[in-house]
This record gives C-alpha cells, sequence and structure tokens, in this order.
C-alpha cells in the first residue's frame, strides 16, 4: 500500500492521525509516527507558544515525521500558523475553515499543506491554491463537520481533482481502510480510534465511554447554528439539543459547550462535558497501542484488497 501519500510524507503505511483538540498532543502524535503512520499535533484552540513545546516534546520522542493541525477557527491560527514554519515543521494539516491565505508562506517553507475538507468546491479550490493533498472528510467523524458523508465525499473529490485524496470519518479498521482505498483514496486518517489508544492521554472515563458506546449512542449538536459538532449522548448533549429545539441561540448555548471538550478529556466528566467520537466509536471494544490498532489495519486491509 505505498502510494503518493506514504511517498509525498516520507511514512511506512498510509494511516494518519486525525488533530484532535485536547487528544492528539505530543504521546500520541510521537506513538502513532513510531508505528509508521503520520502523527499529528492538533493546535486547537491553544496558544502558539503552548504548540511550539508540544513540536518540542515530539521531537524529543521520535526522529520520525510528524504534522500539526491548524484549527482554523481557532483565535491563535495566524500565530500556530507561523510557529510551524518556525519549527521546521513539514507537514500540516487544516480544519474548520479556508488556509488560503497561510497557503503561500507554508508552500515557501517547504511544508505540505493538506487541508481538510467536507466539500468538493472546497477541495477543488484548494488544490488551485496549491495544496498537496486533501482530507476529504465524511460526516461519520467525530467534531466539527460537513453534510456529505464518507462514502460518497471520497470518490466525488477524487473525480475533480489530481492531487492524493485522504478519506476521513467512519474509518477504525482495515475493512475501512480497504474500503477508503476502493473509494480513491491513497491513504486515511483515523482519529476516534487512536482516542483509546495505550498512549492516548484522555481520562479513563473518556475511554471506557467510547469502548462501551453503541452504534447509535452518535449525535450532532449545534446543527441550527452552523456548528455541528458531532458527539457522543449525554446530559449535555440532551440538554443542548432540548434548548436548540426550542430555538434558543447559539450564544446562549454556548455556556453548555465552552470548556466541554477539556472538562471531558482531562477530568473525565463524560456526562456533562462534550465526548467528541465518530460514528465508529462502537466498534471500539479495547486499548490497544498505537502500533497494534496500526498493524491491525494493515493486515486487515491488505488481506481484504488481494482477494
Ligand atoms: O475541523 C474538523 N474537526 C474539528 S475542529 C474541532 S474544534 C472545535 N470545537 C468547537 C467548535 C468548532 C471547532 C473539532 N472537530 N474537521 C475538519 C473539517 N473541516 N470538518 C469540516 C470542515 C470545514 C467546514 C467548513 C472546512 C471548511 C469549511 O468551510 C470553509 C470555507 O470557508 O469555505
Amino acid at each position: 500500500m505505498n502510494t503518493r501519500i506514504t511517498q509525498m510524507l516520507g511514512i511506512e503505511y498510509p494511516i494518519i492521525q486525525g488533530g484532535m483538540a485536547w487528544v492528539a498532543e505530543h504521546n500520541l502524535a510521537a506513538a502513532v509516527s513510531e508505528a509508521g503512520g503520520l502523527g499529528l499535533i492538533g493546535g486547537a484552540n491553544a496558544p502558539g507558544e503552548v504548540v511550539r513545546e508540544e513540536i518540542r516534546k515530539a521531537k524529543a520522542l521520535t526522529e520520525k515525521p510528524f504534522g500539526v493541525n491548524v484549527m482554523l477557527l481557532s483565535p491563535y491560527a495566524e500565530d500556530v500558523a507561523r510557529v510551524v514554519v518556525e519549527e521546521g515543521i513539514k507537514v500540516v494539516t487544516t480544519g474548520a475553515g479556508n488556509p488560503e491565505k497561510y497557503m503561500d508562506m507554508w508552500k515557501e517553507a517547504g511544508i505540505k499543506v493538506i487541508p481538510v475538507v467536507a466539500s468538493v468546491a472546497l477541495a477543488r479550490r484548494m488544490e488551485k491554491y496549491g495544496a498537496d493533498a486533501v482530507v476529504a472528510e465524511g460526516m461519520e467523524s467525530g467534531g466539527h463537520i460537513g453534510e456529505a458523508t464518507t462514502m460518497t465525499l471520497v470518490p466525488q473529490v477524487k473525480d475533480v481533482v489530481s492531487i492524493p485524496v485522504i478519506a476521513a470519518g467512519g474509518i477504525g479498521d482495515g475493512r475501512g481502510l480497504a474500503a477508503a482505498f476502493m473509494l480513491g483514496a491513497e491513504a486515511v486518517q483515523v482519529g476516534t480510534r487512536f482516542v483509546v489508544a495505550k498512549e492516548s492521554i484522555v481520562h479513563e472515563n473518556y475511554k471506557q465511554r467510547l469502548i462501551k458506546a453503541k452504534d447509535i449512542d452518535s449525535t450532532v449538536t449545534g446543527r441550527s447554528h452552523g456548528h455541528p459538532i458531532r458527539c457522543l449522548r449525554n446530559k449535555m448533549t440532551r440538554e443542548y439539543l432540548k434548548l436548540e429545539q426550542e430555538g434558543k441561540s447559539f450564544e446562549e448555548l454556548e455556556y453548555l459547550t465552552l470548556g466541554a471538550l477539556r472538562r471531558a478529556v482531562q477530568e473525565g466528566d463524560v456526562q456533562e462535558g462534550t465526548v467528541m467520537a465518530g460514528q465508529i466509536a462502537g466498534m471500539i471494544d479495547k486499548e490497544l497501542s498505537c502500533k497494534e490498532i496500526i498493524d491491525e489495519m494493515m493486515e486487515q486491509a491488505e488481506k481484504l484488497l488481494k482477494l
């Protein structure tokens, strides 16, 4: 499964880790890269200097390439965009927006730029602006999502761009990896499965909530305000969705979610916190190391693709 992506990024396997807010820190990123995938540090809402520290800690743990995800809704996005250049990062993915204004700076620094897109239109535009690849992310993903499913988005993006396409959303094992290749992808981005990795620093309650999750435990808050977030059902989502149905504004509901992801990830408050996770949560039944996850996915996918 040697593809344009494994060659471009200098990685062994076509698996990149999602840039998950509060989760994608240096231990996880380094473990995924050490296992032969591409680890990512999630910039999320963190200031540039915090991301710089994370980058330096990851460099101390691995000699292998790793990247940084710049979350474009962050008030510090510009700061982080500059820090990745200063720290000599080789791969940047972006999320939750259009990274056009940083593209020239990143390209000049020799950075491979891989925007995460949720639509064909943005994929096309990103190629025009010099993106090296795109991640086509379907609404099966956790966190901030678009409208299209992975099954429909990946081939439609593939049909209009020449750069490689990385599939994301709903991919948690080798069957998903093989299916993504059938749709035309040259790599996959995996988020939720790595949340339950041994090296993942999320609170034990968060991991257990994902392990216990069933297929129908996934829900989406914020659709009516244009800020759809996929997470697992709990007290917070029930209250949020009820108030949303009553027509409460985004601003009125913000108090329910402010800091709620951090509360779930770090403090283990999986009832009132936001438990972001993709729809594959129901497939996870145990905690494995990043290497075990990647080896298992590769073995299963290779077997299927040979059939
Ligand atoms: O970005 C993600 N997933 C995320 S970001 C995040 S942190 C957050 N927390 C609270 C509120 C908002 C964000 C949690 N999960 N995935 C990549 C992704 N990008 N999904 C969808 C998009 C997207 C959506 C609209 C990209 C571009 C876009 O429009 C760009 C434009 O201006 O045309």
